[in-house]
């Protein structure tokens, strides 16, 4: 083991931290040279993209409130974990995310509205999942730990048949994000012991944000997540996910060990949800004002913007010129939310099976009954 790796070890239950709470640089003797060279323009890039996410969080979140929407997930709180581990990957990996990795998704170029017609049901889906290396969103909790492992499968056989399909590299890093909550699933276990069986590349990446819904984290784990990764017999970090510069270092360093061959990894990004689980919770029946106020003072873009000011990276011109784009997206997303065409029923049907299905028939003929009955009640007055 070399001298760095063991220092990352011995480093596992404290979170490594690039950026403390007060926006000065901590020193890190593993990880400090990951961010030492970045450009300004990556720097700011950083920054954008955490703004961007904010904001169409928030319009988002307004849209649900006008009915525009049934359902939103908030990710407000968690944009340096995820900002920092995206942009630490390549384009080419593969991302099997959750469903609140919204800030993922956009700096891979999913757009807004993209997103919004899943959560609108305007969409089966949403986006092509090939064009952007990043899979649909995941209801099903820790599921996608198990696509994950199975993509990563194919591409460790096909690498080794020689057969790797079009757009794949060898050296891929495949990301399997997962709540806290959802490290309770047997599928997580299943998936862990196949990627550590087969030393497949996943890069497990756990935004530990302390609740499950109402469930505190305490009740899921007497220890630190980070720390399970040792028994299926790989490495696992713990990351301060409300600083960027450390949630990049350590991803870009765990990656760079996954593309030598290391086999599986994971990254526990200890974070936290300021927001609601969903629109439809209500967190003040579980969680007090004070642990939120704690967790305020750790705002991940707050800190990150007193760094890049006080060394005399951000200016008040790009500071306006990025909260203009963020408005603009937000404006964008609201037009393009109304102009939005419900979804032809229809077609859920009709795409299940290339023939025709009795069973599928049967509940497309159900539906249609059931929205007839709708129409007797028009024109009624309740
Ligand atoms: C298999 C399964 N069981 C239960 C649920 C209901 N459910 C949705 S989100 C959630 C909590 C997940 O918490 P966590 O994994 O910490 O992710 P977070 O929502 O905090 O990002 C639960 C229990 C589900 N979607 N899937
Ligand atoms: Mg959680």
């Amino acid at each position: 083991m070399s001298a760095a790796q063991s220092e990352v070890q011995l480093a596992s239950s404290v979170p490594v931290q690039l950026l403390g709470v007060d926006g000065a640089l901590v020193g890190h003797p593993v990880f400090s040279r990951y961010v030492a060279d970045l450009s300004d323009e990556v720097l700011l890039g950083l920054y954008r993209h955490m703004v961007v996410e904010r904001r169409f969080d928030v319009e988002a979140t307004s849209l649900q409130r006008q009915g525009e929407l049934a359902l939103w997930v908030p990710a407000s709180g968690q944009e340096a974990a995820q900002v920092g581990t995206i942009a630490a990957l390549e384009s080419t990996d593969r991302v099997f995310p959750t469903y609140r990795e919204h800030a993922m998704a956009l700096y891979r170029g999913i757009s807004a509205e993209q997103l919004m017609a899943t959560f609108r049901a305007a969409k089966h889906t949403g986006w092509d999942p090939g064009k952007f290396n990043f899979n649909w969103y995941s209801i099903v909790l820790a599921s996608q730990a198990l696509h994950a492992a199975g993509w990563a499968m194919g591409i460790k056989q096909d690498v080794s048949t020689g057969a790797l399909g079009e757009g794949r590299t060898a050296d891929e890093v495949v990301l399997a994000c997962l709540g806290d909550g959802a490290t309770s699933q047997g599928d997580v276990h299943e998936s862990m012991v196949f990627a550590s069986s087969y030393q497949l590349p996943v890069l497990y990446f756990i935004q530990n944000n302390h609740w499950a819904i109402s469930v505190p984290l305490k009740t899921q784990s007497r220890a630190p997540l980070a720390h399970r990764a040792a028994g299926y017999g790989f490495e696992g970090i713990r990351v301060d996910g409300n600083d960027v510069l450390a949630s990049y270092a350590v991803a870009k360093h765990m990656a760079a060990q996954i593309r030598a061959g290391s086999g599986p990894k994971l990254v526990e990004a200890v974070t936290y949800r300021m927001g609601a689980h969903t629109t439809a919770d209500d967190p003040t029946k579980y969680r007090t004002d004070e642990e939120v106020e704690s967790w305020k003072r750790r705002d991940p873009v707050a800190r990150y913007r007193k760094w890049l000011e006080a060394e005399g990276i951000l200016d008040q011109q790009f500071v306006d010129q990025v909260d203009a784009e963020a408005a603009q997206l937000a404006a964008d997303l609201r037009t393009a939310v109304h102009e939005m065409e419900p979804v032809d029923l229809e077609r859920v049907f009709d795409t299940v099976y290339a023939e025709p299905h009795r069973q599928v028939q049967v509940e497309k003929a159900w539906l249609k009954d059931y929205e007839a009955g709708f129409a007797e009640d028009q024109g009624v007055e309740f």
